[in-house]
């Protein structure tokens, strides 16, 4: 299938027949991402992961769409085989949404970040995204200018995302600034805190918490009724039996920041770094709390794009 642009460039996108037949039908769908998969973790944890987000997205009550870029092509929605030749095939790069133009033109697989698989969904007609972590604005910032891509796109694309906040690798105080001064809506489910992925809280109040989740659909239209061109940022902390305590992991990040800076790690690689430095400095403890929380918000993702579908019936 492939749709039209202006420009009349056409962009192939690729679906699954049940991808497509959900779009099609108005069923709840939802968007995951692949660099998760390719930079996140390593095989076969990483290929065992994306089957058991997809099947939470399911349990949640929707259809999942993993996205990635294959020959020149979008792929919306995986099969079986796509996710094990993407989770064991080494060096697929990271495709932000910049990076989109250039590696489909020139064929080749790539990995969806946040920003890029917020592109495809738009393109293929899906409302939702999930993903447990975002990008967000980098420590030390106000030097680097190290800023997500994610976040601008965030502005861009008219698909609502739906995250356990974002990693405290990151500044999420001035990750909060930024989505506020970019127009940003960031609902709390059922929740007084932004929270910090495997964390449930990052020390930071949300903006606004709504508790029923076919507010937060209504919500979601409202955003886009009013005219906005972007999304909305949706959070759920992870389950309290599965998360990490803040202060504990703060020591690791410290360190693996400097690490980072000492090895001149820069710009795209720098999140990579910083999270394998972490989870080898916590032994493991927070893989098991990371797989946690990627299916914990993969199904809450599910049933908030279910909810937003019956709004239509
Ligand atoms: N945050 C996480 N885990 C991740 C990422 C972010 O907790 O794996 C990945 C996502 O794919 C996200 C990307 O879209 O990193 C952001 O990278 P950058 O900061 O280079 O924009
Ligand atoms: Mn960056």
């Amino acid at each position: 299938m492939t749709t039209r642009t202006p420009g009349s460039h056409s962009v192939p996108l690729v679906f699954t027949a049940e991808v497509a037949a959900a779009v099609a039908d108005g069923d709840p769908v939802v968007a995951l991402e692949s660099n998760v998969i390719t930079h996140g973790l390593a095989y076969p944890d990483n290929a065992a992961t994306a089957r058991k987000v997809e099947e939470a997205v399911r349990a949640g009550g929707a259809v999942p769409a993993t996205i990635g870029i294959d020959g020149g092509r979008i792929l919306v929605g995986m099969t079986d085989a796509d996710i094990e030749r993407f989770a064991s095939t080494p060096g697929i790069p990271k495709v932000s949404s910049r990076d989109l133009p250039v590696v489909l033109a020139s064929g080749g697989m790539g990995a969806s970040t946040v920003a890029s698989s917020l592109v495809a969904a738009e393109l293929a007609g899906i409302t939702f995204f999930s993903s447990a972590g975002i990008g967000g604005v980098h420590r030390g910032a106000e030097t680097t200018m190290d800023i997500s891509s994610d976040l601008i796109q965030f502005t861009r694309s008219k698909v609502a995302v739906v995250c356990a906040g974002a990693k405290k690798i990151l500044d999420l105080r001035l990750t909060m600034e930024f989505l506020e001064t970019h127009c940003v809506p960031v609902i709390s489910h059922g929740f007084d805190d932004f929270p910090a992925f495997y964390c449930r809280s990052s020390g930071l109040r949300a903006p606004h918490r709504l508790d029923d989740e076919a507010l937060i659909a209504r919500a979601v239209d409202t955003h886009w009724a009013l005219g906005n061109p972007g999304g909305v940022l949706i959070t759920s902390p992870t389950r309290e039996e599965d998360a990490i305590d803040g202060d504990d992991i703060e020591e690791a990040i410290a360190a693996a920041l400097r690490g980072a800076e000492a090895d001149g790690v820069r710009g795209g690689a720098v999140t990579k770094y910083v999270m394998r430095a972490v989870d080898r400095a916590t032994e493991g403890r927070s893989a098991a709390a990371n797989m946690a929380v990627l299916i914990h918000t993969a199904e809450v993702g599910g049933r908030l794009a279910a909810a937003h579908a019956r709004l239509r019936r």
